[in-house]
């Protein structure tokens, strides 16, 4: 099973399995996670979803380059789709996303990586866009969330110099949002995951959805869809709980309606 799945307490850890090529992407692999990644889009069960890479040496080193050396311009095309219908469900399933970055995060590794909500990362892990030392470009996205993600100076060094950067480093420049020592890693991405599951459902559903708006399309009519859908939780029961909780000096006990 090259894509492993456990379900736990509405936290679903999804782990790409394939520790012998540094977890790099083959065509199954990436066909794999996405049939995963989309049956859990629709678990309702699931309120949070964790992306990580097995063993202690790389989250994914990217596409398989053995595999992409023998593809036609068609087959690449294709290849760059599916990657990026993946990296998509990633950042817009209607619940939060987590990559947990154990190791090297590499080309279509740091793309998908990117997508999820949030990032964190190993002490030990290296993050980079590779790919024009094999004179090709970034391919799932990372042109453009890299930029979108950081700054569109530091994605430009990235993306041109080929250059890894260490988590440190990475996290100064916004790429993840919290560094742990490599064996933390884990059971702190776990405990912020199970903290998003234990939130509202739907009202986190919403703030993503609204976020994702963040860069892109007309401000106003960002803000005109803002406003819709903070109205829309008043339709409710999350918003009536979440409310009469406070009031009561109590924890909210959310059921997701
Ligand atoms: N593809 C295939 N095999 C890989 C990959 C990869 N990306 N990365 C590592 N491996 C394999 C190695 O070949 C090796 O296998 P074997 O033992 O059979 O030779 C095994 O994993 C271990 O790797 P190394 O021996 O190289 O380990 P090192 O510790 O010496 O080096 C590195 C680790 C630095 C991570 C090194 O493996 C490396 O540079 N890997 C390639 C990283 C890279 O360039 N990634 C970007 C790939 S391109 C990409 O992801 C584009 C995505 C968008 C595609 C869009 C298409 C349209």
């Amino acid at each position: 099973m090259p894509i492993g799945v456990k379900r736990d307490d509405g936290v679903a850890l999804v782990t790409i399995d394939r520790p012998e090529a540094l977890n790099a992407f083959s065509l199954e692999l990436l066909g794999e996670l996405r049939e995963r990644l989309s049956e859990l889009a629709h678990d309702e069960a699931v309120r949070a979803v964790v992306l990580t890479g097995a063993g202690d040496r790389a989250f994914a080193a990217g596409a398989d380059i053995k595999f992409m050396s023998t593809l036609s311009v068609l087959e690449a095309r294709e290849w760059g789709g599916l990657g990026q219908a993946t990296a998509l469900l990633l950042e817009t399933m209607p619940k939060p996303t987590i990559a947990a970055i154990n190791g090297f995060a590499l080309g279509g590794g740091c793309e998908l990586a990117l997508a999820c909500d949030l990032r964190y990362a190993a002490r030990s892990a290296k993050l980079g866009q590779p790919e024009v030392n094999l004179g090709v470009i970034p391919g799932w996205g990372g042109t453009q969330r890299l930029a979108r993600t950081t700054t569109l100076g530091f994605a430009k060094e990235l993306v041109l110099t080929g250059r890894t950067v260490g988590a440190e480093e990475a996290e100064r420049h916004g790429l993840v949002n919290g560094v742990f020592e490599p064996e933390e890693l884990l059971p702190k991405t776990l405990e912020v995951a199970r903290g998003l599951a234990s939130k509202g459902a739907v009202a986190l559903r919403w703030a993503k959805e609204a976020a994702n708006l963040a860069l892109q399309g007309a401000h106003e009519s960002n803000l005109a869809q803002e406003a819709n859908l903070f109205a829309l939780g008043f339709s409710t029961d999350d918003q009536k709980e979440g409310m009469a909780a406070f009031a009561e000096k109590r924890e909210p006990r959310f059921t997701g309606r």
